[in-house]
This record gives structure tokens, sequence and C-alpha cells, in this order.
């Protein structure tokens, strides 16, 4: 059986929950071929990445997908790649504030995710939400922990992170119009994610 990591953050900002959380701690330990860990990463730069790169390299793992929230997007977005960014100007959950930084300061650039996109979006089409391969992942904690897990050289062969839309119980922490869905709806979109995994 093969070994699967997801990650899920916690809460941040206005909300008291996250989507991520909501989502992945509510899935099964084991999926189709895969043994499932599951992991909370906290909204704090870097120990998020940090925590990510100790877990990616010391676990064995085939897979490892971290998952985020992202207000205001109205699809599941694949993030294929990461910069060498990070810019906080609000601050994080233990108000650290860094503006315009560097990940790693002699890192790339840019970096792509190793899982397919394409096929998942692809095998997403005809799900109730939308599915988008976005090459943005932000500047906050997310597009971090992609950029440390991309970067760190782990054995894992398919590696990315996936944005997810809030939760429609999340909507008075939020804008008028922002979109949010059913959490039965983005959780079996996220397993039939998961169930295209190589
Ligand atoms: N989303 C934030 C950080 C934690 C989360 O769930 C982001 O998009 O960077």
């Amino acid at each position: 059986m093969k070994k699967l990591l997801l990650t899920y953050f916690e809460p941040f900002g206005a909300d008291s929950i996250n989507a991520s959380a909501e989502i992945i701690s509510s899935l099964p330990e084991h999926m189709g071929n895969f043994s499932v860990t599951k992991m909370l990463l906290p909204v704090v730069y870097p120990t998020a990445g940090d925590i990510m790169v100790s877990k990616a390299l010391s676990g064995g793992f085939d897979a490892i997908i971290a998952f985020g929230q992202y207000a205001g997007a109205g699809e599941i977005r694949l993030e294929n790649t990461a910069k060498n960014v990070i810019h906080m100007p609000n601050g994080d959950n233990a108000k650290n504030i860094i503006e315009n930084g560097k990940i790693c300061i002699d890192g790339p650039d840019t970096v792509c995710s190793t899982f397919n996109a394409g096929a998942i979006k692809e095998a997403l089409r005809d799900s109730s939400i939308p599915v988008e391969i976005s090459n943005d992942a932000g500047s906050y904690l997310c597009n971090s922990v992609l950029y440390r897990l991309l970067t760190c050289n782990t054995k894992a062969k398919c590696c990315g992170f996936i944005h997810l839309p809030i939760l429609k119980s999340q909507l008075p922490f939020h804008k008028e119009g922002t979109p949010a869905f059913e959490k039965a709806q983005l959780r079996d979109a996220v397993i039939k994610i998961l169930s295209k995994l190589a």
C-alpha cells in the first residue's frame, strides 16, 4: 500500500474554521491504494514550512498534497507553481509581518508541482464544483509551504497544493457575495481528486 500525506491549515483572519481543516480531517485513513496521514499546519511563517519539510523528508511518502483555503475563489484551485516570495503585510497568526521577502535567499524563482494537474482537472469535469489549474498560489503561507515542499528533495513523486473555496458556514465572516460551497460537495470533489493521484 502507498503512503499519502495530506496537510491542512488552522483558521486565520476573521474565520474560526478553515475549509481545508474541515474537509481533510473528515477523510478516512485509507483511500484507494493509499494509507493516509493527516497533518495540521499553523498559519505561522516559517514554522509551517519547517514542519512540512521535516515530515516530507522523514515519512517515506509516495505522494504529498497540501490543502488550504482561498476565500473568494469560486473554484477548487490546483496550484501548479510556487514562487520564491513571502509577502504578508497583515501578519500571520503569530503577528509576524514580512513585506516582499524571499523564502530562500538563493532558491529558484519558481518551482512546479509534480501532481498531474491536467489529469485531475479532466477527471473533475462533471463535478458540481468548478476546478481550475492555477499558477498563482498567492504570497502567504500556502505558497510558502508549497515552495518548501517542492524544493526539499523529498522522495515523494507526486506533490502539490490545492486551494479550496470557503464553506457556506463561513459566509457570515466574509464579504457578501463570496462564493461558498456545502461541505459534502467539497468533500466529494476532494475524494475524486485524491482517487486520481498516481
Ligand atoms: N490559506 C492561506 C494560508 C492558510 C490557508 O488556508 C493562504 O492561501 O496562504
